[in-house]
């Protein structure tokens, strides 16, 4: 078993790769040769992360080999176009079982680690995921790359290689700390670092216009500050296939380790504070979710990893024999939201000044290179940058951002004479105020598809926050609902519901997620069901034991486990369902022999360390914990837990276990929400408002398998119009005003009456979000819920049919609809109809 003999016969014996082979034998060679000889262990003396460590290199080879494969292939497709998806943030998840299953090895490894008494379970549950996203736009992004290459089309995701992820969530006393996230410090092997691929990035300085040799007056930027970009590529296999495509992540560091100017004279301290502070560039993800923060740190990010991104995609493009003036047909670059937008002058620029192009050749290049998705309508979330600010660190930019802008007002100008209000809402300025850039007003203008991600967010995109753009531009509209992957999200997190499903139809589900419907015939099946639902209560204790190691509570896995886990916000609402919790736990206390069905709450999710009243309603839920858990007149019907950190890794754990998916959000808030696509394809049954994705999940699987409740986004508005009074509603409700007074009262904090008041009083009082309004409906939904639950059958009827009409929501389906509506791309790059 030890390397260096068994190198040789590996070597020797045909069919035993020791880089490529698939079988248990080669794999084991692999894991050993990478602890002997790469990390300098015997393995009877290595560690976990040791060999977590050499795993995940063995694999890595593989993916590697077919890496060079799929570009070997792009470079023998001449008119080929490649998907550049540039976004902030990836969401990636944990990587050593995802990519297992995704080269079909799984077993294999299990048994080549086992042959040397690894579990190869342990190791999956060691991994550290690189939390490098806040939330859903970051996960789209991963289930993308996921689909890309599983659909074998040729793409690249660009972003930032952030030094700390998204913090670390820790509840202490019920309040959530939060500590720094150190994904890189046990090493990370999937990402190689490629120095020698590394791009200069400018920032500051001043502009000047010269002639020439043909006498043509150009514009040169003469910056006062250069940070390098060194890429970090992790290899990105689809499922089954042989395409590996990539994720280039970008990490800032100073141009020389030392300003030996600076050296020289003494200086040392500022030398290295100057290398420090073109690291900060990707020292960390900003933690907001909803609203971004308008930091000049920020801006640097955006622009850092977008030149990089740009730079590297027009450098492959020249070298393989492209012109300036055919990028476009090359590449097709998705701007995730607005955090990339500066690549549409960026692009500008390096047409206009480097490479010598006229405007309107340039405009037509950019413009049929980009596209734009929109993720939110909340006012607060739309960017925009004061112009000082983007001037004085962008100046040939910002030129050139006035000079799109001139352009748009005078077409303006053509089409609606005389509307000077409508080129005041359309313009890229914003003149009230402290003048900024809207950059989603930007992305618009520059991009040739703009999209929204759920029917309904498309539809009120469309018809408020962008209606002056579709009058203008109608043709450039279009919606591309949200998708999960499949593999990760119900392959690697439910064995157990995937092999049932395998056994009962067919393996092709995971590529082909409509196969599912296969399943409706087996809903009726007694047997089926019970197998069913002894997948789901296998899942349940498993979580019951995870919830007791990481807080202490003990759960019933008989129980029905309702489960809400999301970024914490006062849209999403989980005040709503804590309101729901304190319901049924004062009719209990009131008659403590109610029959009420037993069901344990969960809840996970972060708040934006800046965002008070979210992490009031964290301390509010594990409150409601405390109060209920222990109570005997509860005699252990309601459990309330609330899972901390949680993240890509935690939710493989969390959606297996479900068996009603929470999705509450105020009606026309949520953009598309994915998470509830995770829960129903693991069998839960959701409550939910008509938001987002909710109405076509609602749509697929029928109205009579969905339990819906609340508002719709038209009676919110029309609520709001006309003057919503949250506190008639608490006047009139006796149940909910009792639920209200037992927060205000004190008895969730020890008899301090002024913790939650903050919190009431917004309630009470302005109820931005009709937690008051949607609380009558949303109780008696959830009585609609206890009823089928006390019928299994029914139940698990309802659990199957979710399942089967849940094919829609692949990712797969997305990334079709992107490639056949956006991008105009096949398998291979190979154009499709409507290419540029
Ligand atoms: C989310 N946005 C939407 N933004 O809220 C959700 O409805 C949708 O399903 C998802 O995108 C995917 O389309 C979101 O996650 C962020 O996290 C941004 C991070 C950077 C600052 C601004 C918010």
């Amino acid at each position: 078993m030890f390397p260096s003999v068994a190198v040789t016969e590996a070597a020797s014996e045909p069919g035993r790769d020791v880089r490529t082979g698939l079988d248990p034998a080669s794999l084991m060679q692999a894991v050993c040769d990478y602890l002997y000889y790469f990390q300098g262990r015997h393995p009877a003396t290595a560690s976990r992360n040791d060999f977590y460590l050499a795993t995940a290199y063995a694999v890595r080879d593989r993916l590697f080999q077919r890496g060079i494969q799929s570009l070997d292939a792009l470079l023998h497709r001449p008119d080929g176009r490649t998907v550049a998806y540039l976004s902030a943030e990836f969401l990636m998840g944990p990587q050593l079982a995802a990519n297992l299953v995704n080269l079909g090895i799984q077993d294999a490894m299990r048994e080549a680690l086992w042959r040397m008494d690894i579990r190869l379970e342990d190791l999956i549950e060691h991994e550290v995921e690189p939390g490098l996203g806040n939330g859903g736009l970051g996960r789209l992004a991963a289930c993308y790359l996921d689909s890309l290459a599983t659909l074998e089309i040729p793409a690249i995701g660009y972003g930032i290689r952030y030094e700390f992820g998204i913090f670390n969530q820790q509840i202490r006393d019920g309040w959530q700390v939060e500590l720094t996230d150190k994904w890189l410090h046990l090493g990370y092997p999937w990402e190689v670092a490629r120095p020698e691929r590394a791009v200069a990035v400018r920032y500051g300085g001043y502009t000047e216009t010269y002639t020439d040799e043909d006498g043509r007056y150009r514009v040169r930027w003469i910056p006062a500050e250069i940070v390098k970009g060194v890429p970090h590529d992790t290899p990105i296999l689809g499922y089954r296939v042989k395409t590996c495509n990539l994720l280039r992540l970008w990490r800032a560091e100073a141009v020389q380790t030392f300003d030996f100017e600076a050296f020289n004279i003494g200086d040392y301290a500022r030398a290295v504070e100057d290398q420090v502070t073109s690291e900060t560039i990707s020292k960390v993800l900003y933690p907001n979710d909803a609203s971004p923060q308008g930091k000049a740190l920020r801006l640097k990010q955006q622009y850092f990893f977008v030149a990089c991104a740009i730079e590297d995609m027009l450098r492959a493009h020249l070298r393989f024999g492209g012109t300036p003036a055919t990028f476009h047909k090359r590449w097709a670059a998705q701007l995730n939201d607005t955090h990339p937008t500066v690549a549409v002058p960026e692009l500008m620029r390096l047409l206009l000044d480097d490479h010598g192009l006229e405007w309107d050749e340039a405009w037509e290049v950019t413009q049929k290179t980009f596209g734009y998705t929109n993720h939110t309508l909340l006012p607060e979330a739309l960017e925009t940058w004061p112009i000082d600010l983007f001037g004085a660190l962008l100046p040939r930019h910002l030129e050139i951002v006035f000079e799109i802008n001139r352009r748009l007002c005078d077409g303006i100008r053509r089409v609606y004479p005389g509307d000077e209000d409508r080129v005041r809402r359309m313009s890229l300025i914003e003149e009230q105020g402290r003048r900024s850039l809207r950059m989603a007003n930007l992305a618009c203008v520059g991009s040739h598809a703009i999209n929204g991600v759920a029917a309904l967010h498309t539809e009120l995109l469309k018809s408020q926050v962008l209606s002056d753009w579709v009058a203008m531009f109608p043709e450039r509209f279009c919606n591309i609902t949200n998708g999960v992957t499949p593999r990760r999200f119900v392959v690697v997190a439910n064995p157990g519901q995937s092999k049932l499903i395998s056994e009962t139809i067919g393996d092709d589900w995971p590529i082909h997620l409509d196969a599912l419907r296969r399943l409706e015939t087996h809903a009726d099946d007694p047997e089926f069901r019970a197998r069913w639902r002894d997948v789901k209560h296998a899942n349940k204790r498993q979580l019951a034991a995870v919830i007791k190691e990481r807080t202490g509570i003990s759960v019933d896995p008989d129980s029905l486990f309702d489960i809400q886990v999301k970024r914490i916000h006062e849209y999403k609402r989980q005040h709503l369902n804590v309101l729901h919790i304190l319901t049924l736990y004062r009719r209990l206390k009131l008659n403590p022999d109610l029959d009420v069905v037993p069901r344990t709450f969960v809840f996970g999710g972060k708040a934006a360390p800046g965002y008070q009243v979210a992490k009031l309603i964290i301390k509010l839920v594990g409150a409601t914990g405390d109060l209920v858990n222990d109570d005997p007149d509860v005699r252990g019907r309601l459990k309330v837990v609330f899972f901390p950190n949680f993240s890509v890794k935690n939710g493989q754990a969390i959606y297996p276990a479900a068996d009603l998916s929470e999705q509450i959000s105020t009606a026309g808030q949520e953009a598309s929400g994915t998470g509830n696509m995770k829960f129903a394809l693991n069998g839960a049954l959701t409550i939910g408002t008509l938001d987002g994705a909710n109405i076509e999940i609602r749509d697929e699987v029928g109205a009579e398998n969905f339990f819906l409740f609340g508002l719709t986004a038209d009676e919110v508005r029309s609520a709001k119009a006309g003057g919503y009074a949250p506190r008639a509603i608490y006047e009139q409700n006796d149940e909910l005003r009792a639920v209200v007074d037992l927060i205000a009262s004190g008895a969730l904090a020890g008899g301090d009456t002024t913790l939650f008041r903050s919190l009431v009083d917004g309630l009470l009082w302005h109820d931005p979000f009709m937690v008051l309004a949607d609380y009558q409906s949303y109780v008696a939904c959830q009585e609609r819920v206890a009823a089928l639950w006390r019928d299994p059958e029914a139940w698990s009827r309802m659990s199957i049919l979710n399942v089967a009409r849940m094919g829609k929501f692949s990712s797969d389906r997305s990334i079709r609809d992107y490639c056949e509506r956006v991008w105009h791309v096949g398998p291979l790059g190979a154009p499709t109809e409507g290419a540029p």
